[in-house]
Order: C-alpha cells, then structure tokens, then sequence
C-alpha cells in the first residue's frame, strides 16, 4: 500500500514538501518505447482488461521519469463500456459510440456499475501497482466527470462544436439531467471502488468543460460534479478536477469542491490561484507543445511556470494537457529533475 505521506500527497492538502511533486497526464502513454512495444497493434480496452498488462504499462512512467504520482492505466470510458454500453476506442479517434443517446428512450441503454462485476479487471490492476509502488509515490485513480463522458455518449465521438451535447441539453434539459445524474452515480461508483482497492487520490476528467459558456457549465455540469467530489471527499482522498480551456471557469469549478484544480496553459498559474481562491491546490502547467522544443527552451518554459506557481503551499508540477505522442522521454525526465531541484511552492527550506 502506498502511504499517505509523499509529496504528491502534501501538495494536494497545501501542506510542505521536501520538493515539488511532478507527474505528467498521458504519462503512460505512446511516447513510451517501452509502452509501444509492450502494447503491440491490440485495442487499447483489451489491454485495459488485463491487470498484469495494465499494471506494468501504469509502473513504466514511474520507473522511467522518476515522477511523484502514478496514474492508472485505464480511460474515461471504461465503466460505460464495462456495462455493455458499446464504445470502441479507435486508435488515432478515441472513443466512439454506436447508437448514441438522443432521446429519453435511450437513457434505458445506460445501466448502473457493479464495480467488482463489470470492472474487476481495474481493481485488480489498482491492487497490483499499489503493492509494486515505492511508499511516497501516490496512485491516483480517475474517472471522466458527467459533462465530458455524456459528450462521447450524446455525440457519438470526438467533436469540435460540441453541437449535439449542446442541443439535447437546452432542448430536453430533463433528459440531459437524468444522463448526468447516472453518470455521476457511474462515476461515484467506480472511484469509491478504487479508493476501496488502494489508489491515494482522484482525478476527475472534465476535459472538454471548457466548451460550455459559464452559465451552461454552472446549469448543466456543475451540480452532477459536484456530487461526485463530495462523495469522494467523504473517502478522505484529495480530489484533483481538470479541464482544457477552462479559464473563464475557474471560480465555478473551484465551487465544486476539489482539493486542487487543474489548470492549462492558458492561465499563468499566478493568475490562476487568484481565480481559484486560497483554499485549493493547483496542479499544471507546462504546455504540452513546448516539450517538443529543445530542452534550453523547456528548461526556461519550465522555470517560468515555477517562478508563477511561488512560494505558497499547494502546487502540483504537470503539463497544462496530456502528454505528446511525438515527446522525447528525455526531456520529460530532464523536466522532473528540474522540477525536483528548483521547484520552491511550499518547499521546506
Ligand atoms: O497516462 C496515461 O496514459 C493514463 C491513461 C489514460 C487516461 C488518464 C488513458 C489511456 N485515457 C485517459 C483519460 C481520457 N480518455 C481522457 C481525459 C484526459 C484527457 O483529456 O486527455 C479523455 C478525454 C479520454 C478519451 C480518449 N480516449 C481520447 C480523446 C479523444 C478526443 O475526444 O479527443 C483518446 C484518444 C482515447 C484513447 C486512449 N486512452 C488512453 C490512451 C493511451 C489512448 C490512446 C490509445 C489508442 O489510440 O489506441
């Protein structure tokens, strides 16, 4: 079991660390040689069901960058796809939907999580990283939030204009209620059972919130958040809640209650703390685009997201999004040790 002593962890509660925890979202992705040639040409969603697999692809990143968190090895969509719901996951797309939700009728289609039953495969996979991983090295456990699961499931797959998501909200908002309030139990299910099974904290994925207006976002995503972090909060893990392009949002998601708030590019993290209030932790926020550039650049673009984040308890170093595909793993390690060096927010001096 991994305590609930590291630096990852203090951060999340704004308390000091020995230095400035790192981790990177998509770390256990396809930047990783060691990760292409362990998954071979299958569908992510089998690798996915197979805990040996998934717990090795989980541990590469950790052993490679020598980062403070671990994140699991699974994706949004695994619970609604563990239910018999059909989604795929297209290699180079993510995930798409066969028959997606458009009408009441088709809320019938969407059955609730018995998280042992239909997600065993994950709770394993979690039991299997918690006992390989070093005692301050976190494992954080995720789910995708109501708004950006249904948007896969109202859509049908990746989109642009989020046209659809939109039109069934503002035209059958009783509808699009019961969807988020399902998928938030969904939600709630599956992360109660992974905290159960050992991960040290949460993530919650409201990755494309960012597309709605902030009387949208307050109307039809907010409340089904936050109840799932309230539920999660009562498990006693920090909660981290993290969206793209969510600068106007800010101070509405703060509102939902996470312990640390994910933040992207686009918002100096100076900024970014003032809109987030100084009861929450903040976790970013290096542009994922950047750490294709020599490492001089990195270095420097690294230092100035350090020199933003301060002195001030609560910051968690990480890209403003996922992690390149086309990255060198050696700059993300060259990053790491950076940041372990010259990181100062909350450092014990
Ligand atoms: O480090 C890790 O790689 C952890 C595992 C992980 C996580 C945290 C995967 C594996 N997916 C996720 C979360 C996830 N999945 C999010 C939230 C994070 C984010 O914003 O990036 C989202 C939006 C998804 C949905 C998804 N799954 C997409 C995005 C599609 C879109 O709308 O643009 C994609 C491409 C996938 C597939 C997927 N999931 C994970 C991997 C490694 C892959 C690519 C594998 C493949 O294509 O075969």
């Amino acid at each position: 079991m991994s305590a609930g002593t590291g630096p990852f962890l203090a951060a999340c509660r704004r308390e000091p660390v020995p230095h400035t925890p790192v981790w990177f979202m998509r770390q256990a992705g396809r930047a990783l040689p060691e990760y292409r040639r362990l998954r071979g040409s299958g569908s992510i969603l089998q690798a996915i069901a197979d805990p040996e697999l998934s717990a090795e692809i989980t541990l590469q990143p950790v052993r490679r960058y020598g980062v403070d968190a671990a994140i699991l090895f699974s994706d949004i969509v695994v619970p609604v796809w563990a239910t018999g719901f059909g989604v795929e996951i297209v290699p180079g797309r993510g995930p798409v939907v066969e028959h997606p939700i458009r009408s009441p009728a088709d809320l019938r289609r969407l059955r609730p999580l018995e998280p042992e039953g239909d997600t065993g495969f994950v709770l394993e996979t979690v039991r299997l990283v918690a006992r390989e991983l070093a005692p301050e090295v976190a494992l954080i456990g995720f789910a995708g939030a109501p708004f950006t699961v249904a948007s896969y499931l109202v859509e049908g797959g990746p989109s642009r204009d989020f046209a659809r998501v939109k039109t069934l909200m503002h035209s059958d908002p009783t509808t699009w209620h019961e969807l988020v309030e399902r998928l938030a139990q969904m939600a709630i299910d599956s992360l109660s059972a992974q905290v159960a099974a050992g991960v040290d904290a949460v993530q919650l994925f409201d990755s494309w919130a960012g597309s709605l207006s902030p009387a949208d976002y307050e109307r039809f995503a907010l409340p089904a958040t936050r109840r799932v972090l309230d539920a999660v909060r009562a498990l006693g893990v920090p909660t981290v809640l993290f969206g793209v392009g969510t600068g106007e949002l800010l101070g509405l998601m703060s509102s939902a209650g996470p312990d640390v708030m994910g933040i992207d590019w686009r918002v100096p993290l100076d900024v970014a703390r003032e809109r987030v209030g100084p009861r929450r932790a903040v976790q970013g926020n290096l542009d994922p685009a950047v750490c294709l550039a020599p490492f001089e650049v990195v270095a420097d673009e690294t230092r100035a997201v350090l020199a933003r984040a301060g002195t001030a308890a609560g910051h968690v170093f990480n890209l403003g999004h996922g992690v390149l595909p086309e990255t060198d793993p050696g700059i993300l390690g060259a990053v790491v040790e950076l940041v372990h060096a010259e990181g100062r927010a909350g450092v014990r001096p």
